[in-house]
Formats: structure tokens, sequence, C-alpha cells
């Protein structure tokens, strides 16, 4: 069963239409389309399961969602810690903060099993910046642990359901 932070922060009724930025400079510029699609693709799924929408914004500064990727200490009171271990983090509403570790090796399209699947982490941590917290059911988007080397980006039945209840 879903969960949400303590007191349920969300983001405010007036604002159904967030936007999300990626840091400048993040991809090489041939990486830079394939990872902007991950995370278009991976804000639709909880668009299409809410009224909330999304929409892309090229000032980093001022979106709602910032998106980043960093390694080790980065000056939020949460360094990464390289390979493995925490592969990203994200802050509960309404900050907006969402983190990668810059020192995982991350799988932007296709699938590899020796790499982390982005869009799979991605559609995790955007659970986070929504409000969600864990959730006990093994099938959904929001349970803590994944197996390496797999994809799961599909929302299940009880991130939908915890989703509503917030929006
Ligand atoms: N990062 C943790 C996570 O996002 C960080 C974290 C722990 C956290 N407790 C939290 C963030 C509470 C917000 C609220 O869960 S992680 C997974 C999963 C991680 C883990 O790197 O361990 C995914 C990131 F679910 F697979 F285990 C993404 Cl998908
Ligand atoms: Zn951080
Ligand atoms: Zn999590």
């Amino acid at each position: 069963r879903y969960t949400f932070f303590p007191g349920n922060p969300r983001w405010p009724v007036w604002k159904r239409n967030l936007t999300y930025a990626i840091r400048p400079g993040t991809f090489s510029t041939s990486d830079d389309t394939a990872a902007r699609a991950v995370f278009a693709r991976a804000f639709a799924r909880w668009a299409a399961a809410t009224t909330l929408s999304f929409t892309e914004s090229t000032s980093y500064s001022t979106a709602d969602i910032r998106i980043a990727f960093f390694g080790g200490d980065h000056g939020d009171g949460e360094p990464f810690d390289g390979a493995l271990g925490t592969l990203a983090h994200a802050f509960s509403p309404p900050d907006g903060r969402l983190h990668l570790d810059a020192a995982e090796l991350w799988v932007v399209s296709g699938n590899s099993r020796l790499g982390i699947d982005l869009e799979s982490v991605a559609v995790h941590e955007i659970g986070h910046v929504l409000g969600l917290g864990h959730s006990s059911d093994e099938a959904a988007i929001m349970f803590p642990t994944i197996t390496t080397g797999t994809r799961r980006v599909e929302l299940a039945t009880d991130d939908i359901m915890g989703i509503q209840e917030l929006y």
C-alpha cells in the first residue's frame, strides 16, 4: 500500500501545470535528445493518472522541478556514494529537486543488464517529487527495491490510487 510524506505535502491546487528543467550541460549533445525523451515519457506516465500536466522549461532556475546529475557531495546534505548504493533522491513537495548520482552507469535507451535504467528511476523519483513515499506493494513503482538490470516503468494500481488521493 502507498504512503505519503509526513504531513501529506503536495503541490498546491492552483499549480496543476508543473514545469521541469534538466540542468544545462548535463548530457553530451548526442545523449541529450534521448535523455530528454526519457524524462518526457516518465512525466507522461504520472500525467496520465492525474489532472497534472508537465511542461519542459528551458529555465533551470525557475522551473518547479529541477533535475540534475551530481557526483558525491553536492551541497544539499545528502552526498551521493559513488557507483551503486544510492542511485538518486528527490525532496518532498513543493521543493522540486530531483538529483541523480552521476557515478552510476545510466542506461538511457534500450536494454542493458550492466547499467541502471534511467526511466525506471525517473518514474520512481517523480513519485517522490509529487509527494508519494514508499509502498509495501511489490508491484508498485514506489516499492523501495528494484532488481538491477530490470525496467519498471508502468504505474501499478497502487501508485495510481496513491497519486489520485493526493491530486
Ligand atoms: N534512493 C532512495 C529512493 O529514492 C532515496 C530515499 C530513501 C528516499 N528514502 C527515501 C527518497 C524517502 C525519498 C523519500 O528510494 S535509491 C529505487 C528503488 C532508489 C531506489 O537510490 O535507493 C529507485 C532510487 F525503488 F528501486 F529501490 C530509485 Cl527506483
Ligand atoms: Zn541531492
Ligand atoms: Zn524511493
